[in-house]
């Protein structure tokens, strides 16, 4: 068979800095006996180390360069066409018992499945370069952060650890030589990139993670949704902080007040854009800075919740963005970014769908084939994405390597529904706010593969990332707000809604900050609202939307709730809790009770 990956021969002074903490070594070894590769480079995470990198890779055309003009130190890579999203189905936690990994997670048995595994990692970097790249998590200061190391034989993941965590010489020096510290042990082959032979699998009581079979994203920089959320999670449970699947901003008034705001939308709903709004112009003096586009750490301090963002790079949705929906991502993106899955023009640049200015006459698709705008596939797939440092983002926030992390005032649940869900609402309080996440919904995305488009339940938009019981996961949101004196207040919102036209009912993106305004008045008690049965609902005197141009129709349709949808949505809640199999706890199956006898007055 083909060696899709084969081995590279670093010069001396690249690829030998040997971590010194004895546990490690014995790992590495032991999974370098099981695999038997043909050498092994153990990443630094320095300058000369990524341009020996880059520079294999370029001659084994695992990545392209990009015209150095048009986009200087930047790079395409295609990914195999059957292994463009994070598989799901093929996604497993793999604790002692079932019951631990709860009624919405793929459980499979340790013990067979470390048999299984090691049974197709036997041999498999054979003429291929083991790296071993070590990371950390969080800011390097930060009591938080956490130390781990991937292992993998595609030096696309290797180049992608770079950027997306903080790599090298600075986990090596966080870890230490005790043998005893906690690290989380990541695995990673490509194998032939067999959709057949493609697992993820979760080991939350060893804090280990085996991936083979895929080269995309969240399947395989073990960092992110496998350490970071999944793992991530099972540990925030067992030591009384949280993961969370959410965005991190500051938003600062003309006067200079701040506050720091984290939002969970799930894969593919609004988080990077929103992370990075441009208040419109009407918003003089207002500024909204990024801590973080994905993934929140969070913990209880003095009572309040203090969050990090434990990445240090995006891994973002490509298609749709512009310099007129997300102009910092786009300068984010100009440099020094390695993009997966979009069309290559023919003067070297790159191309997708809803990029500024018209489409190239002919460009090379996704897949590597010729493209015309009359071609009736997509230049770019839709789940194509980038990848580039935080520190590329005009609008990074000055304490996103504070160690300590900010603190968060407001805590925003969303979804994409085309209905039924208003623009924005707030909670009674903090357990009705647990409700909200719990039950929110959203239509599925590209970002995963499967059907697009279908509402499905997406709790606190964790569903394909909480590493346990889901039951247990409600109950530890339950219990940290009984821990908070002064607990971050609690929104739903929606820009999705649609009219009976078929059109979305609100602008979105940079006007995105009227709602964000609305939602800091709400923290400072000065912001208006009418009780309804779902929350605190702004009527439209309450939002500010001087300078929109939106008829007040449409306003009352954003901000509507339609009693018969809405009755719908309470049998939906329900089947939904039922299809949890009793783990649901007392609380919330209150508020489901509550918010239907506030909708029978
Ligand atoms: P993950 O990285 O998958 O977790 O996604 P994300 O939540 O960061 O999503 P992202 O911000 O990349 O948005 C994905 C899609 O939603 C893109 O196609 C955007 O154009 C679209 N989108 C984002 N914000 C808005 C908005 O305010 N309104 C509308 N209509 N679409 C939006
Ligand atoms: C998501 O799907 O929520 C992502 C992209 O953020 S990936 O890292 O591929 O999971
Ligand atoms: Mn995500």
């Amino acid at each position: 068979m083909k060696n899709i990956a084969p081995a590279i021969f670093p010069p001396n002074g690249i690829g030998d800095t040997k971590p010194t903490n004895q546990a490690v070594l014995d790992w590495v070894h032991e999974i370098g006996r099981l695999t038997k590769p043909e050498n092994i480079f153990w990443c630094d995470g320095s300058e000369r180390e990524n341009e020996f990198l880059i520079a294999e890779s370029l001659k084994q055309n695992v990545l392209i360069k990009l015209d150095e003009k048009k986009v200087p130190r930047s790079y395409l890579h295609r990914s195999n066409p059957n292994d463009v999203a994070r598989v799901e189905k093929v996604t497993f936690i793999c604790t002692p018992t079932k019951v631990e990994a709860g009624p919405t997670n793929n459980w499979s048995e340790p013990a067979e499945t470390y048999s299984k595994l090691y049974g197709l990692l036997n041999g498999a970097m054979r003429g291929r370069t083991m790296f071993v790249v070590p990371y950390i998590m969080g800011p390097p200061d930060s009591p938080l952060t956490k130390v781990g190391f991937e292992i993998t034989d595609s030096k696309y993941v290797a180049l992608s650890m770079r950027i997306m965590t903080r790599m090298g010489k600075v986990a090596l020096n966080r870890l230490g030589n005790d043998p005893k510290a906690e690290w989380n042990r990541g695995v990673h082959s490509l194998l032939d990139v067999d959709p057949g032979r493609r697992f993820i699998c979760h080991f939350p009581q060893d804090n280990t993670i085996i991936s083979v079979g895929s080269g995309y994203g969240g399947n395989v920089l073990l960092s992110k949704k496998c350490l970071a959320l999944r793992i991530g999670s099972y540990l925030a449970r067992k030591q009384g902080w949280m993961a969370e699947h959410m965005l991190i901003l500051g938003v600062e008034s003309p006067e200079g007040k701040k506050h720091y705001v984290a939002a969970a939308f799930p894969s593919a709903c609004g988080k990077t854009n929103f992370a990075m709004l441009i208040p419109p112009k009407h918003f003089k003096g207002w500024k909204v800075t990024t801590v973080g586009d994905d993934i929140a750490w969070m913990e209880i301090r003095d009572g309040r919740l203090f969050a990090v963002n434990p990445e240090n790079g995006y891994f973002g949705v490509v298609p749709g963005t512009s310099y007129k929906s997300n102009p910092n991502a786009m300068k984010s993106i100009e440099h020094d970014t390695l993009y997966t899955n979009v069309a290559l023009t023919d003067d070297g640049d790159v191309w997708w769908e809803g990029k500024d200015g018209p489409p190239p006459k002919h460009a090379i698709d996704w897949r590597g084939n010729d493209w015309t705008p009359d071609s009736k596939e997509k230049a770019a797939h839709p789940n194509s994405r980038f990848a580039t440092p935080m520190r590329n983002n005009p609008a990074l926030d000055p304490n996103v390597e504070k160690g300590e992390g900010v603190p968060i005032s407001a805590i925003i649940f969303g979804g994409r529904r085309s209905d039924t869900v208003p623009l924005v609402y707030e909670a009674f309080d903090w357990t009705h706010g647990v409700y909200l996440g719990a039950t929110m919904a959203s239509e599925t995305t590209a970002a995963a593969t499967g059907a697009v488009g279908q509402v499905r339940r997406d709790p606190m938009a964790m569903l394909p990332f909480c590493g346990y019981n889901i039951g247990d996961y409600f109950r530890h949101w339950i219990g940290i707000g009984k821990r908070l004196t002064s607990p971050p207040l609690i929104f739903n919102v929606n820009w999705f809604r649609k009219g009976t036209n078929g059109k979305f009912l609100w602008p979105g993106f940079g006007e995105n900050m009227r709602v964000l305004k609305w939602v800091i008045d709400r923290c400072e008690q000065n912001g208006g609202a009418v009780k309804s049965p779902v929350g605190w609902l702004p009527t439209p005197h309450d939002l500010d939307l001087d300078g929109l141009d939106i008829d007040h129709k449409c306003v009352a349709d954003l901000l509507g709730i339609d009693h018969e949808e809405w009755q719908k949505e309470l049998a939906a809640h329900k089947t939904f809790f039922d299809s949890l199999g009793g783990v649901v706890p007392e609380e919330l199956q209150e508020q489901r009770e509550q918010l239907i006898a506030r909708f029978a007055e």
